[in-house]
């Protein structure tokens, strides 16, 4: 399953945003450093569902009414202060926990109301924008230090008959799931010393960068919208047109209120519409959300988690089917499973992905949209429906 890490300073909202996301019961406050130990849980993309191209809707669990719903997994990491690679704060070991997942989403409180250490602060007092790198900026760092600590093995090698640079970096990165073909590329884009014991702090620091570009792709997403001022979004939009913007606190109260079946909201949605029985207090409060999901087209949580996926990583979602007519499985369910898979995939990588007995066993495969058999280096598209025909059963 796909890994998104949740990041950023103390008292972002990154716990608030997991909570929202995941439904789980964890402990969000105003003070920095509430979340210690790195929180894990199930959150979802939203794509539409084949299934609205047909007269009926497929009835699946993760299907509310068209609306397709995609499990991947979320972590909540400790908050990180500036030198959080050097140690401080909760020190660097969070750093790990940003490393085994697939992508990073950086919060940002673009509220103005905590400063670099998640301390409150008077609103005027502090900027927001300044946070826009930091986290990156850590993570770089952090992954310069672990290159120049190792580097002593790799100098030690050079003295050795058959050394290759190329391949004794990749030995020692790879033990941070970067993989080696990620690391001969960015190896391939840089100009370094050609003997290890040349190398300096910038050239460690430019191979991190680098890596994090292309292991780890990150977003930085502006949270608490609701409460911040007009200028500090219009001014971050200025700096970053493509920059997005979300309130957690809002998401999870409208999750909050559709799990309790006072509102009716699917997450993803623009809109919501109140169901059931209200005080006068809870529809004030929910007209002002309301105004602002106006402003916003939504509160920005679910468009987060499906930019990082669909577009920073490239993923597409593939829906395999055991019956390319009726696009059912061997018991009778409708579009029974969705995969994501990397951009580029292939049947055999859908076979694969499946069981590994089906991908040993492939023959061919059927596009169930099209009714029609497709060769095996065809390149998956998202949506494709997908009928895998393979000897193994
Ligand atoms: N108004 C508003 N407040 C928010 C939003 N998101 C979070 N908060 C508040 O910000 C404070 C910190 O939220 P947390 O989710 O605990 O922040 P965190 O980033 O997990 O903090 P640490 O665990 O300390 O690193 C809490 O008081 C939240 O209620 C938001 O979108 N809008
Ligand atoms: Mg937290």
């Amino acid at each position: 399953m796909i890994v998104l890490a949740l990041a950023g300073k103390p008292n972002s909202g990154k716990s608030t945003f997991f909570k929202a996301a995941t439904l789980a019961e964890i402990e969000i406050a105003e003070y920095p450093f509430t979340t210690i130990k790195a929180n894990r849980g199930i959150a979802y993309v939203r794509r539409e569902c084949p299934c609205v191209d047909r007269e009926k809707r497929c009835g699946n669990s993760h299907c509310r009414n068209g609306k397709r719903y995609i499990p991947i997994e979320l972590i909540d990491v400790a908050g990180l202060v500036p030198d959080a690679h050097l140690g401080r704060g909760l020190g660097n070991q969070f750093l790990d926990d940003l490393m085994n997942a697939d992508a990073i989403i950086n919060l940002i409180d673009i509220s103005g109301r905590t400063n670099e250490e998640g301390e409150l602060v008077e609103i005027g007092k502090y900027d927001p924008i300044q946070e826009l790198t930091f986290i990156k900026r850590e993570i770089e760092l952090w992954l310069a230090g672990v290159i120049k600590r190792n580097w002593t093995n790799i100098e030690r090698a050079s003295r050795g008959p058959k050394f290759n640079i190329e391949t004794s970096i990749a030995s020692v990165v790879s033990g941070l799931g970067i993989k080696s073909q990620d690391i001969l590329h960015c190896l391939k884009e840089m100009e370094y010393p050609p003997m290890p014991s040349e190398w300096a702090d910038g050239d460690y620091e430019q191979l991190a960068c680098l890596l994090r570009e292309v292991s780890k792709p990150l977003i930085v997403i502006a949270n608490k919208i609701d409460i911040a001022p007009e200028e500090s979004i219009k001014q971050l939009t200025g700096i970053e047109k493509d920059v997005l913007i979300a309130s957690s606190q809002y998401e999870l109260i409208l999750r909050k209120g559709s799990e309790r079946g006072i509102i009716q909201y699917d997450p993803g949605d623009e809109t919501f519409e109140i169901i059931g029985e209200i005080t006068a207090e809870q529809e004030e409060g929910l007209n002002e959300i309301g105004k602002m999901m106006e402003r916003y087209r939504g509160t920005g949580l679910q468009n987060a988690l499906d930019r990082i996926v669909y577009r920073e990583m490239g993923m597409i979602t593939v829906f395999p089917v055991e019956n390319e007519a009726k696009w059912i499985d061997g018991r009778g369910n409708t579009l029974p499973d969705a995969y994501l898979m990397k951009n580029g995939s292939t049947p055999r990588d859908l076979a694969y992905e499946v069981h590994t007995d089906i991908g040993d066993g492939y023959l061919y495969a059927i596009d169930a949209r099209l009714n029609r058999r497709i060769s095996e280096d065809q390149i998956l598209k998202d949506g494709d429906i997908i009928k895998i025909v393979s000897a193994a059963k």
